[in-house]
């Protein structure tokens, strides 16, 4: 096979010339950290008061890791390290709490997080002549506007249809000839059980390759959409705190996601201990950027388990891969795509006088999409047999989940008392999702 690189030197340059990179990378890091009113006192502490003083990568152990509570509570700008007008995007993600986690970009920013999905989607064999469908959600989240903008960069035609809308993206795969698509791998199952449904011949479709990501899946379902849809899919992991999407991805080879580490430097670590795990073992990902001047993050725990592969790619390229993700080391759900952590539920729930002290949170799968059912007591003072007032009370607690969570939950209601209680550890989180991973 031969393998097509889009920036050759850095994807194959040898391991201490990288490495040479990544210090000279993370010293400049280091520099916008101390601008930040989080990281000034940290690295202070650490007997960090300039560049200088990391002399070697292994320096980096001696700052705290970042975790998300961290950047919540530094919210809206204690991670800003540039003047606010040199800022010209932000994205945000869900926190476990209302607050989300926000990230902003100057212009050098955008250009670094765009070229690395340039990457991306160019080792997967892409290049100017294909015509491009990103099938995911557009605004804050990161994926819609992170793929976008490297399709533009290799050149393909990018057609920013969004997700959802099933009848609609087929008439847009038809009518220009869409070769590519991206989306998560929910919404691809989805759009093959529609394309049966409404009879959509195949042949009909140009399609050749799809990007799979932002929530986890199985080798199983990989090769599942690969046969259903006759295309090649393509693994692609990233976080709002490392940009977006671009930090690692399946190459032509498909055996594990390439992390690009020219623009992360990446540890893997106990969950418990806080220790290195052994090479190869499955641990806790921490990442630390390297090319973002607005918002640098050092030693991010991004709570996804993964290893390191040990072996090198055949596809030449230096940059180490890590395996498919398999979960999380805290309680964050992906719902279709959509992180929800079930704090976010329970402050929602019980903010409302008319509820009870009892709630459940369940996923199912209802078809290939993830449906989320939150169930809910009334208080001792709501009468059962009201339904206009039960029913005015439902649609609250729905609209209300949906206006914080983004996603559109069932609701129901439960008499006071009837819900099973758990002895000791509250169990509320029933994920029946079939774990195929
Ligand atoms: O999901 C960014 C993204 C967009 C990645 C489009 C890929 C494609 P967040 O919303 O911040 O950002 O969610 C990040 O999603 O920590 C993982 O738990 C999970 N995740 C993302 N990609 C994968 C993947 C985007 N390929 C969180 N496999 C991460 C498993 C994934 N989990």
């Amino acid at each position: 096979m031969t393998y097509q690189y889009w920036h050759q030197d850095i994807e194959t340059m040898p391991r201490p010339e990288l490495e040479a990179l990544q210090l000279t990378r993370l010293r400049d890091m280091i520099a916008y950290s101390l601008r930040t009113s989080f990281y000034a006192p940290r690295l202070h502490a650490a007997g960090i008061k300039g560049p200088e003083d990391l002399k070697t990568l292994d320096d980096l152990k001696r700052i705290p890791f970042t975790t998300k509570d961290d950047l919540r509570a530094g919210f809206p700008y204690g991670f800003l390290s540039i003047p606010k007008e040199e800022v010209i995007r932000l994205h945000a993600s869900s926190g476990t709490t209302g607050i989300p986690t926000t990230i902003y970009f100057n212009r050098e920013d955008l250009h670094h997080w765009t070229s690395y999905v340039a990457r991306c989607i160019y080792g997967t064999g892409c290049n100017h002549t294909d015509v491009f469908q990103n099938m995911i959600t557009y605004g804050l989240f990161t994926g819609g506007l992170g793929f976008h903008a490297g399709g533009e960069e290799v050149g393909m035609l990018v057609i920013p249809s969004g997700s959802g809308n099933t009848t609609r993206q087929f008439r847009l795969m038809q009518d220009f000839g869409t070769t590519v698509v991206h989306a998560t791998p929910s919404f691809l199952l989805h759009v093959e059980s529609i394309m049966r449904a409404e009879g959509v011949k195949r042949d009909s479709l140009k399609l050749k390759r799809a990007f799979a990501g932002a929530e986890p899946y199985s080798e199983d379902t990989r090769r599942r959409i690969e046969g259903l849809l006759h295309i090649d899919v393509y693994n692609s992991y990233g976080l709002s705190e490392m940009n977006g999407p671009g930090v690692a991805f399946e190459c032509q080879c498909k055996d594990g996601l390439h992390l690009w580490e020219d623009g992360y430097i990446a540890e893997i670590i106990n969950p418990d201990t806080l220790e290195p795990v052994r090479d190869g073992e499955t641990g806790e990902l921490v990442l630390t950027i390297l090319c973002r001047e607005a918002t640098p993050i050092l030693r991010y725990r991004t709570r996804d388990l993964t290893g390191f592969y040990t072996e090198p790619c055949a596809c030449g390229r230096t940059h180490r891969r890590i395996r498919r993700i398999t979960g999380r080391s805290d309680d964050m759900l992906i719902i279709n795509g959509v992180n929800v952590f079930p704090s976010q539920v329970e402050e929602v729930i019980m903010a409302m006088k008319e509820v009870g002290n009892n709630y459940l949170i369940e996923i199912e799968k209802d078809g290939v999409l993830d449906r989320l059912t939150v169930k809910t007591e009334v208080g001792p003072a709501t009468f059962m047999d009201d339904s206009r007032l039960l029913n005015a009370l439902k649609e609250r607690i729905r609209k209300t989940l949906q206006a914080s969570i983004t996603i559109n939950p069932r609701v129901e209601l439960h008499e006071s008392g009837s819900l099973p209680v758990s002895e000791g550890k509250a169990k509320r989180v029933y994920d029946k999702r079939p774990k195929d991973v």
